[in-house]
């Protein structure tokens, strides 16, 4: 028997000695050194994408027959055939390792070589097939790849559906074009719990169909968070129950709309991938289009002491404002499962405010003085008050921080100004607010040539700062923002420019070789094309 253990490990005289004696003895001790082997990454050979925390593969070949493979569950599992998310997850992930390519047929050379045929799963916990993911889910995943039999172990379906893309980036086609795989050990765990992508429904349309594409792309890269900058001045797509007229007039047209049963589409499709959909309903600014299918909850501009007949950002001085925003974000609240409802409250213009005779009325009233910030705060403050009566979570850009003295602790903060960002995060985690960060991710912004190496090269926690205000840095969001974007263009610009920041924000710290990750990344793009279910 030829022996090429993991690693450069070699076998202990006495088992040397058993395997002159009985192949079968030292197949048995060899699976019990596996599982002690300390976790040496072997770098080469390996496409996967991102990188696991540990991923050990020997040159020794498996090889997988579609007709002869199946995904099934240890009889050990906490989860069985009755888990939805594994059974579309194991249907899925067939089609992806065997749908989309013509079969061969096995030659007598492959017959006799080792087979894998079967990837067992076992779930250790309470699985949570039924549950929402979540900040606190537990992805983490131990696979190890041996024939027969391979086993994928995880304490949640969670860890499983990662484990499932790792599997099923293991397998190539060989030149002969038979299905294989390296034995491998991998054993993987998330670094960071929040890795977003942002994307813009507002300035323009995305049709369902291309929303669920992102979030098969964000699967192969093992995003989590589906950042849903729903609505904004352009256009509000966003179809309200109670309010139905700020869609009916504030949408590019009545096609241009999310139903309620298409935000229930995207959030269950997301579901059953591990991605939690975080909405987003920015306020007070980015709100024009709001203002077309809701009285006075704008504020009307003057000019030279006569309403202008313009419209600025909310009307924060009225009662009914906030009547109509509890109401509104109550059925977002119940719509959108998620923990965390994400608020804006980025880039709002005061001018507007600054006209208006009724709003300088109310700041004198307040004791603002000129200071508009302040009038901001009060505003978000209410809308803050609303989240957190909902027993829910606030998400705000960073100017929320920047002008606020008493933010509701545990709101989080959400970087996107590039400039001096490491700076904005020391401050930011100094006054103890959890952290995200999308400022070196604006995926909307081109140039010519391969500019991924700009988003894989930042390092998140570069900064000066405790290891308690490192704690509160969750993770970060690949954005592509809508102003030249729409669904002809998305996919392309997207990936795998996110890929980097995915990698990123999954890997560990220590993953930084562009060399390696080149090689890699090339492999996954194709791989990513491979997976588009083709449209013959
Ligand atoms: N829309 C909203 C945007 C941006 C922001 N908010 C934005 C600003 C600068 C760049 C890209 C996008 N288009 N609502 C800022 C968070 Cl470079």
């Amino acid at each position: 028997m030829e022996q090429r253990g993991f690693g450069r490990l070699r076998l202990p005289g006495l088992l040397a000695l058993l395997a002159a004696l009985g192949v079968l003895v030292v197949q048995a001790a060899l699976e019990r050194r596996k599982a002690q082997t300390p976790r040496i990454s072997a770098s080469r050979n390996q496409n996967l994408w991102p990188l696991p925390v540990s991923a050990m593969t020997t040159p020794r070949l498996l090889y997988l027959s579609p007709g002869n493979f199946f995904f099934g569950h240890s009889p050990s599992s906490k989860a069985g055939p009755s888990c939805a998310i594994l059974q579309e997850a194991f249907r899925r992930y067939y089609a992806y390792i065997f749908g989309f390519d013509k079969w061969p047929l096995d030659s007598d050379n492959v017959a006799r070589k080792m087979k894998l045929q079967k990837l067992e799963v076992s779930v250790i916990m309470d699985p949570e097939c039924d549950s929402f993911p979540s900040i606190t889910s537990d992805e983490s995943y131990n696979l190890l790849v041996q024939g027969p039999v391979a086993t994928l172990t995880a304490n949640r379906v969670w860890g499983v559906l990662r484990g499932l893309e790792t599997f099923s980036q293991l397998i190539y086609q060989h030149s002969s074009g038979t299905f294989t795989a390296n034995e491998s050990n991998i054993v993987d765990s998330p670094r960071f719990p929040h890795r977003g992508i942002l994307i813009d429904t507002s300035r323009h349309f995305l049709p369902v169909k291309t929303i669920l594409k992102t979030l098969d792309a964000m699967a192969f890269n093992k995003f989590n968070v589906l950042h849903w900058h729903i609505v904004d001045d352009q256009s509000f797509p966003y179809q309200s129950i109670t309010f139905p007229e700020l869609s009916n007039k504030g949408s590019y047209s009545l096609s241009h709309v999310y139903t309620p049963n298409d935000v229930h589409t995207v959030v269950e499709y997301a579901r059953f991938r591990g991605i939690r959909v975080l909405p987003e309903f920015d306020s007070p600014g980015h709100t024009a289009s709001w203002g077309k299918g809701q009285k006075d909850v704008l504020t009307p501009c003057y000019h030279s002491r006569e309403p202008s007949g313009t419209f600025g950002p909310i009307n924060p001085i009225l009662n009914s404002t906030y009547s109509f925003l509890s109401k509104l974000f109550k059925e977002i609240g119940t719509v959108f499962p998620d923990e965390f409802i994400h608020l804006g409250g980025d880039e709002v213009d005061f001018n507007c405010w600054k006209s208006n005779p009724a709003v300088l009325h109310f700041m004198r009233n307040k004791g603002f003085g000129k200071k508009f910030e302040k009038l901001q705060s009060f505003y978000m403050q209410k809308v803050l008050d609303m989240i957190s009566a909902m027993k829910k979570r606030s998400i705000v850009w960073q100017e929320v921080y920047d002008d606020e003295g008493k933010l509701t602790p545990g709101t989080v903060v959400q970087v996107w100004k590039k400039d001096k960002f490491h700076m904005k995060l020391r401050k930011i985690t100094a006054a103890g607010f959890p952290v995200i960060i999308s400022a070196p991710w604006y995926l909307d912004l081109i140039s010519y040539g391969e500019d991924w190496t700009g988003y894989y090269s930042v390092e998140p926690l570069n900064f000066a700062g405790t290891p308690k205000q490192k704690q509160l840095v969750i993770g970060g969001e690949a954005c592509i923002w809508g102003e030249y974007v729409d669904a002809t263009n998305l996919t392309p610009r997207l990936w795998p420019r996110a890929s980097a920041v995915g990698e990123r924000l999954w890997s560990h710290q220590d993953v930084t070789d562009l060399g390696d990750a080149y090689r890699r990344l090339t492999r996954h793009r194709c791989r990513m094309v491979g997976k588009q279910t083709p449209s013959r």
